[in-house]
């Protein structure tokens, strides 16, 4: 057992039962040109979570930890996609049109993969989602008991959105989450700001908060 310095307070990092929980970094968000970008988000505030995530990626494969990927979309014939969920906005561009990286949102699209710097390797599970949660109809809570896991370490985007979603899920399933602050990221500075407080307010109502170099020095103490 290893001690994380974590917001509201210390957090007992139980490395064998901890994995890594990676939300949805996939092209569509992060690179420009993407669908993320195409509707006027700044998509270099999501980029700047890409290093840290990879060397705290690293990290896990290097402990030999379970480490799992989402990725938000839908079948082509789009037969999971809620109505509401394609109605919502009003935008131009909607889930299952063509964009600048094939049909929005749907699986087997080049926007729809994870960014190749994330990219996932033989043994780590890769959840499709519908949902913002990553939770709602996926085999993820199966996964996580067959593997007996406790305590996921939260990164991903965005902040306010599918990690809040997947960490509250989380939260009443059981699990202690702990969200990785500088691997998290949001297209506004102040989602990012109280998309993180939100999980630390109250005692750690949600979980706690904490930066990957503490994560790392964690997973590199050898008491993991
Ligand atoms: C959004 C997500 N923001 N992964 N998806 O639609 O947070």
């Amino acid at each position: 057992m290893s001690v994380i310095s974590a917001d509201p307070y210390p957090f007992d990092f139980a490395g064998p039962h901890a994995a890594l929980l990676i939300i949805d970094m996939q092209r569509d968000f992060l690179e420009p040109g993407g669908f993320g970008s195409s509707l006027g988000n700044d998509v270099s505030l999501l980029r700047q979570t890409i290093e840290p995530t990879m060397r705290l990626l690293a990290a896990f494969r290097r402990a030999g930890l379970l480490v799992i990927h989402t990725r938000e979309g839908h079948r082509p014939d789009l037969s999971d996609l809620p109505a509401a969920k394609k109605r919502r906005g009003h935008a131009k561009l909607a889930i299952g049109d063509a964009g600048p990286m094939g049909r929005v949102l749907v699986r087997g699209e080049p926007g729809h993969d994870i960014i190749p710097e994330l990219y996932p390797i033989a043994g780590e599970p890769v959840i499709d989602k519908p949902g913002k949660g990553a939770f709602h109809a996926t085999d993820l809570d199966a996964i996580l008991k067959n593997r007996g896991v406790e305590q996921l370490i939260v990164c991903g985007v965005t902040t306010e959105v599918c990690v809040n979603t997947s960490v509250r899920e989380a939260n009443d399933r059981g699990y202690d989450c702990l969200v990785v602050s500088d691997c998290v990221g949001s297209y506004f500075p102040e989602f990012q700001t109280m998309g993180l407080r939100m999980i630390a307010a109250q005692g750690g109502i949600f979980g706690w908060v904490a930066p990957s170099d503490a994560v790392i020095a964690a997973l590199e103490s050898n008491q993991v």
